[in-house]
């Protein structure tokens, strides 16, 4: 089935000049960008993107990095693209993450510094793409 998944490519990567290479990654498994901004996140934003975290320890540090750079918000489509663009990325921490996916050929840096996020779920990709986006927006 078509899906769209929200997708965002990270400070870290924006900083490190990697956004050309990571979107290259994307086409090139067949997404297709429906909408692509970039942004410097707000406060707002990263809060409600990273609220089912708000009790870990670590969620003061995610919503700092999220917002210590611009990033580039990003909706994708393809046929399963949730699950499509999460073995795109790998695992979570990039040490643990796979050689052939984002995370495992580029990450270089600690937690929470991985590159990219991607929506877990359909549920999480309809929250989370009106965060960045408005109807207009999505071509
Ligand atoms: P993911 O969906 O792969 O981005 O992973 P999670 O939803 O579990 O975590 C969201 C973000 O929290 C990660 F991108 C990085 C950050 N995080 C940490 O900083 N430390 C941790 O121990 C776990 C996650």
């Amino acid at each position: 089935m078509t899906e769209r998944t929200f997708c965002m490519i990270k400070p870290d990567s924006v900083k490190r000049g990697l956004v050309g290479e990571i979107i290259k990654r994307i086409e090139a498994a067949g997404f297709t960008i429906r909408a692509a901004k970039l942004s410097n996140v707000s406060q707002e934003q990263a809060e409600t993107l990273y609220q089912e975290h708000v009790e870990k320890d670590f969620y003061q540090g995610l919503v700092d990095f999220a917002m210590e750079g611009s990033a580039l918000p990003m909706v994708l489509e393809s046929e399963g693209a949730v699950q499509k663009v999460r073995d795109l990325i790998g695992a979570t921490n990039p040490e643990n993450a796979e050689p052939g996916t984002i995370r495992g050929d580029l990450g270089e840096e600690e937690l929470p510094r991985n590159l990219v996020h991607a929506s877990d779920s359909i549920e999480s990709a309809e929250r989370e793409i009106p965060i960045f986006f408005s109807e207009s927006e999505l071509v």
